[in-house]
């Protein structure tokens, strides 16, 4: 295999330098810079699909009897846990919730998030810029890693299936920014090689965050424009 002067095409059309001395690919001060493209990581969940909205009106229609968390009362990210407290003082365990989201159809029926369809497919025409679908699924993978890729086929188109990632551990991906819902991003890897904008959901509204967005009419493109500095 030629691994001197060789290129490796990594999504649209971005190339990964290699070096002529060295079997290792050549490393600038930032994860994609080299090239000067952006690589823009974009959650799914909570950023381009409605998971909370998906999540409580399947709830309630489920179990209409049940007590339940407005989306104005929602803290913290994960649902179980909220649920669990909700529930402590009648010894029921979060059960119920996590059923609606492992049940066949969840992932796929979810609404898209005002405006997220739309900002993802002008990024992903904007000059030297490369968008990617950073999205973990759940562990319960019956119908979850499916349901995902289908949902992007159906709102972004079949040709945006191959910038899609899976990962549950979103620090080992490289690039420069990841738009994200999830406060604290942890992994194996410490110093992750993104900047984190956080997007704003019910769930995390009432913390404080370096830099976030909004929503999808808040200003992405100068955010982006920024980091192309
Ligand atoms: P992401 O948006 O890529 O960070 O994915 C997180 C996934 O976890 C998303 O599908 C929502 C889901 N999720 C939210 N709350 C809970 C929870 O309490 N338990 C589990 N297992 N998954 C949750
Ligand atoms: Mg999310």
């Amino acid at each position: 295999m030629l691994l001197s002067t060789t290129t490796r095409v990594l999504g649209r059309g971005s190339t990964l330098l290699r070096s002529p001395s060295k079997s290792t690919c050549v490393k600038m001060s930032s994860s994609c810079r080299a090239h000067s493209r952006l690589r823009v990581l974009v959650d799914m969940d909570g950023v381009l699909a409605d998971f909370e909205g998906g999540f409580l009106k399947k709830y309630r229609a489920r179990y209409p009897d049940e007590p339940y968390i407005s989306l104005e009362d929602r803290r913290g990210f994960w649902v179980s846990a909220q649920y669990g407290q909700l529930r402590s003082d009648l010894c029921v365990s979060d059960e119920k919730a996590i059923s609606i989201w492992e049940s066949k159809d969840f992932f796929i029926e979810l609404e898209p998030l005002p405006g997220g369809v739309e900002a993802v497919k002008e990024m992903a025409r904007m000059d030297n810029t490369d968008v990617f679908i950073c999205t973990s699924p759940i562990k319960h993978y019956k119908h979850c890693p499916f349901e995902k890729y289908a949902w992007v086929e159906r709102h972004l188109g079949h040709d945006f299936l191959e910038q899609v990632i899976l990962t549950r551990d979103k620090t080992l991906i490289t690039g420069d920014v990841l738009i994200d819902d999830k406060p604290d991003i942890l992994g194996v890897e410490p110093k992750p090689v993104w900047e984190h904008i956080l997007f704003t959901a019910c769930h995390n509204k009432h913390l404080s965050f370096q830099r976030r967005l909004l929503s999808w009419s808040d200003d992405w493109r100068a955010f982006l424009d920024s980091k192309r500095k």
